[in-house]
Formats: C-alpha cells, sequence, structure tokens
C-alpha cells in the first residue's frame, strides 16, 4: 500500500499504526484524519499568503477607497459565466451527494425490530461508566471470554449478564442496542465502525449493527458528548467474537 492508496481507501490504515494511537485501527483513523487535515489546512493558507502578497496594495495603483463603492459590484471584474459556474457546480455536487448518502443513510436509520435481532444488548450510560446487559434469555456462548472477568479459581467466568466498560457480541449477527442515560448527556460512538448515538435522559435511542460487516476482534467505544469531570474516561472495549 503507498502512502497515497492509504490516505484515500479508509479501511485499510495499517501504515498509520507506526504513528501510534490508543489502538491499531482507532490510531490509524485519527492519523488519517489528522493527515487530511494538514494537507487541506496547507492548500488553504499557501492560497490565502498568495493572493496577500499578489493583491496587495502596489505605489500607483488606485487608492482602493476611491476604486470601490461600497454595495456597488465591480462589473469591470465581473464574470457571468464564471460566476454560474461556482454557483451550480456546488449545488450540483451538494445535490449528488444528498442523493448518494440517502440509502445509507436510511438502511441506518432504519435499526431492526426485537424480532428480527439475533441479539439486543440494553446499554445504560452513567458519568463516568458504559453498563451493558444481555436479555436473561440469551445464552452466553462460550467462546466469550473478554468480558467475563474470572472466578477465584482464575477461570474465565461465562454466563454474564451485565458488564462494565466492555461488550462481547457475536460475529455474523443483527445486533440492536437500546441506549439509555442514568443522568446526563452522552453519546455512545464506537470509533472504528462508525456508529455514533446521542444518550439522553429518559429518552431511549436505538443504534444497530450488521457484525457480519466488520472483522472480528477488539474495538473501542467512546463517550463523544462532554458529560463532565471524567468524560475522556468513559471508555469501553467491544470485542466481536466468532461463534461456532
Ligand atoms: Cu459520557
Amino acid at each position: 500500500m503507498s502512502l497515497i492508496e492509504d490516505l484515500i481507501y479508509f479501511d485499510n490504515p495499517s501504515i498509520w499504526n507506526d504513528f501510534g494511537g490508543t489502538s491499531g485501527g482507532f490510531g490509524g483513523i485519527v492519523w488519517q484524519m489528522f493527515i487530511w487535515s494538514v494537507i487541506v489546512g496547507l492548500l488553504v493558507t499557501i492560497w490565502l499568503v498568495y493572493n496577500l502578497i499578489y493583491f496587495r496594495h502596489k505605489d500607483g495603483d488606485p487608492d482602493s477607497k476611491d476604486a470601490l463603492k461600497a454595495g456597488v459590484f465591480p462589473h469591470e471584474r465581473g464574470n457571468t459565466v464564471i460566476e454560474l459556474a461556482w454557483t451550480i457546480a456546488p449545488l450540483l455536487l451538494v445535490t449528488w451527494l444528498t442523493i448518494i448518502s440517502l440509502a445509507p443513510l436510511n438502511y441506518l436509520w432504519d435499526v431492526p425490530d426485537e424480532e428480527n435481532t439475533d441479539l439486543t444488548v440494553e446499554v445504560l450510560a452513567s458519568q463516568w461508566q458504559w453498563k451493558f446487559e444481555m436479555p436473561t434469555n440469551y445464552t452466553i456462548p462460550s467462546e466469550f471470554t473478554k468480558c467475563g472477568g474470572f472466578d477465584p479459581a482464575g477461570n474465565p467466568m461465562q454466563n454474564m449478564q451485565i458488564t462494565y466498560d466492555c461488550l462481547e457480541i457475536p460475529h455474523n449477527s443483527i445486533i440492536r442496542f437500546n441506549i439509555n442515560s442514568e443522568d446526563v448527556l452522552h453519546a455512545f460512538y464506537i470509533v472504528e465502525i462508525g456508529i455514533k448515538q446521542d444518550v439522553v435522559p429518559n429518552l431511549q435511542t436505538l443504534a444497530w449493527l450488521d457484525t457480519s460487516t466488520v472483522k472480528p476482534g477488539e474495538y473501542n467505544i467512546y463517550c463523544a458528548e462532554m458529560c463532565g469531570d471524567n468524560h475522556s474516561k468513559m471508555l469501553a472495549k467491544l470485542y466481536i467474537t466468532e461463534v461456532a
């Protein structure tokens, strides 16, 4: 993968792992966003400085106070074709982006009913932790070992219906999240997968994930809404585990 390819193809940020970050994928995406910001920032700054220098007032130029009148467009510099072009082109671009966004947005917003999901997880946010609760009739697969803790003998404990700051879900499944807050506003953000949903007191919000669309492994859950002193520490791990 070349540098350019890694910048363009979002799903392969492997090269950026070398730069650090809290985990491979997250570090990669953060660096991708950072590098793009630097590129755009440089382009804007270079264009700005060029114009500042090129169009600066020189000796012999008409006095700008006399040359321009407030409320009067300097028609001698006008160009109807260019003006129409820079009005119509962005309009078409935005219209086109809106149209191609509708289907994926609708897919995301169309949360499956509980009957049509393999697993519904109750997500409860509070200052400052994530609580995850599986339905009592859900048999926790024996492959799940990440969030269960250990019994006194040191063996992994399974069948944990409730876990804190850690969630393990099966691969190749439709997962629905019923999201509630115990206190203030939070936001449920699975960084690498791109799921973000507000967590609002006294209002249940929803999110869902088809885990067949992502690789099994470890992901990060962040709180994406400033919710108090330890907001930045309101982190959880998501494990997507292959189940027989
Ligand atoms: Cu929070």
